[in-house]
């Protein structure tokens, strides 16, 4: 039954290739950089690791953009480098879990390269073809098949001179989207996971994998004001035909395989509803799915608009989950991703207090139902970078935004600028500080991305051996984990929804009862669960040097701490 399933005690491991360790001195990390860090995983203690895309692209969105699937970008190595980077998790009994982008290709792939050829070529139906609009000059703004926005920047879609229509692009222009529709794609895409498989990964990540099922009209959307294009995404989030397809891909790959794989979906949009239905183990779709709500809470409209993030709406919205993935279903559990800012920075305090936030953070995070997800980096206490131009940025994104916001929208430089500073995503992809010495011990060469002046204070040498670290913190919840059921396992129950700096728990599991507390503010907090008894239940674990010896619940800045009884 599912309290047995492996990933209930698990911790996930996100690595960035990118900007985790480079061998070669490019500046640009690589898979032998990860092999040498095997012993460091293996010492955090994690049991899988999710590897960012490594196959051959022309790295548009930083490997997003798949030329081929079944090879590995010689940026980052060959072939032979994965299945060595396969076999040293393995040896070290961690899993492997692949990202899948399948929701587009890149617009270098063979696949997409003989489907613009003509408009009767044999591959015309594996993308989102569609003619200009009718009464519009084809090519110019306007003439788009429909009226959706880009996620980065402008139209979905791109005016192929050469056969006279355009084609569907979520993401980049670089980036066409697939037609799931067509059952050649769908068997494609099964035949290249099962050899995947059988070289020995152990599961994967699906890049926004909600969106493989559009509203084949592709409808206009309503317009918000002052918009060029619509940013409403229902006629691609969670559409008409997603969970046939994957219970399809679930017969054709992952049915014949033994316990032991991993499939966790990033579903933008996704509501609990459909999560429920996604991960409820009784109708075979995925694992778990990576929800976004959480992390759009501080959003204003759009992500170039932060707005303060209340504690109270975020274990409002956490606590939902909890509560409706608790009979059915499962969670992932996330702060940041190369997607997202740095969760210090973001949630916690980087300045005074970024060692004791950041193991709050991580302490609250970890103790509750669901598979921890560790972003690199985030296990040092790394923070956001202070870029001060648009020129230390690399993130197309960002560059695109910037393009558009400055250009088409008139918009004063500074401003954008400012406004793109805290949740952009280049804030998590700078490189993973190793040591003090020069480029924090990443590269020997020039870093594609620089790095954070900052590490001389945060790194990897520094923490090790430091029982008080932000990276033995982490050691210390990922072996609780391991060895708590009632982590694993237990029940969920919120407690002090309505208080604005303390986020309060309970776990529980066949007569054990686990307590947690965390203090969002620094400043000191009481705090009354209604139980005074639980002050003298034992502490496992806490943020302070004193914390063993702690006098009553109340919490001092940033203070976490959880207690276990009997
Ligand atoms: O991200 C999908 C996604 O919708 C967002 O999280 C995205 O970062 C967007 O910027 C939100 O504003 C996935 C990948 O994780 C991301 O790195 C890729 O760029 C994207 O898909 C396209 O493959």
């Amino acid at each position: 039954s599912r309290g047995r399933d492996w990933f209930h005690r698990a911790v996930v491991y996100q690595v960035y290739p990118r900007s985790f360790a480079d061998s070669d001195g490019d500046g640009i990390g690589d898979l032998k950089g990860i092999i040498g860090k095997l012993d460091y995983l293996a010492h955090l203690g994690v049991d899988a690791v999710w590897l960012s895309p490594v196959y051959r692209s022309p790295q548009d969105d930083n490997g997003y953009d798949i030329s081929d699937y079944q090879d590995v970008d010689p940026l980052f190595g060959t072939l032979e480098d994965l299945d060595e980077l396969i076999e040293g998790l393995h040896a070290r009994g961690m899993k492997l879990v692949m990202d899948l982008v399948v929701n587009h290709t890149s617009d270098e792939h063979p696949w997409f390269a003989e489907s613009r050829s003509s408009r009767d070529s044999s591959k015309r139906d594996w993308y989102w073809w569609r003619p200009p609009r009718p009464g519009h000059e084809p090519g110019t703004p306007g003439a788009e098949p429909n009226n959706w926005a880009s996620f980065f920047s402008g139209p979905v879609w791109e005016y192929d001179e050469h056969t006279g229509e355009y084609y569907l692009h979520l993401f980049s222009r670089k980036q066409p989207d697939l037609n799931w529709e067509n059952p050649e794609v769908r068997r494609a895409v099964y035949a290249m996971m099962n050899w995947w498989l059988d070289r020995g990964v152990d599961g994967f990540r699906m890049d926004v994998v909600n969106f493989l099922s559009k509203d084949p009209a592709l409808p206009d959307r309503p317009l918000a004001e002052g918009e060029l294009y619509s940013h409403d995404r229902t006629g691609y989030v969670c559409g008409p035909r997603i969970h046939e397809y994957l219970q399809e891909m679930h017969r054709e790959v992952f049915a014949a395989r033994g316990p032991g794989l991993l499939t966790v979906g990033e579903m933008p949009d996704v509501t609990l509803e459909e999560a429920v239905l996604f991960t409820d183990p009784a109708r075979s779709e995925l694992d778990m799915v990576f929800q976004f709500e959480h992390v759009n809470l501080d959003w204003d409209g759009g992500k170039w608009r932060r707005k303060e993030l209340r504690l109270t709406d975020l274990k409002a919205s956490l606590g939902r989950w909890q509560e409706g993935l608790g009979e059915r279903g499962w969670n992932s559990l996330y702060w940041g991703n190369h997607d997202q800012p740095r969760a210090v920075s973001r949630f916690g305090d980087d300045g005074a207090y970024r060692e004791l936030s950041a193991k709050m953070l991580a302490g609250v995070l970890h103790l509750h139902r669901g598979t921890p997800y560790v972003y690199q980096g985030d296990e040092l206490g790394m923070t956001n970078m202070p870029f001060a131009a648009i020129e230390d940025h690399r993130d197309i994104e960002v560059l695109n935004h910037y393009r558009e916001a400055t250009g088409a929208l008139g918009l004063d430089p500074a401003e954008v600028l400012a406004a793109i500073g805290p949740l952009n995503r280049d804030n998590a992809r700078t490189p993973v500080q190793w040591d003090s010495g020069p480029n924090a011990g990443f590269t020997t060469g020039t870093p594609w991305i620089a790095v954070n002046p900052n590490t001389a204070e945060i790194n990897a040498a520094e923490q090790l051996g430091r029982p008080d670290s932000v990276l033995t913190f982490y050691r210390e919840l990922i072996r609780l984990r391991h060895d708590l059921p009632v982590i694993a396992d237990g029940d969920f129950t919120m407690l002090l929804p309505d208080h604005e700096a303390v986020y309060a728990f309970v776990r529980r599991l066949g007569g054990h009862e686990l307590l947690v507390l965390g203090n969002f503010s620094g400043e000191q907090q009481a705090v009354d669960v209604g139980d005074p008894s639980w002050a003298g239940a034992r502490i496992l674990l806490g943020n302070y040097p004193d914390a063993a010896e702690a006098r009553g619940l109340d919490l001092r800045p940033w203070e976490f701490a959880c207690r276990l009884r009997p």
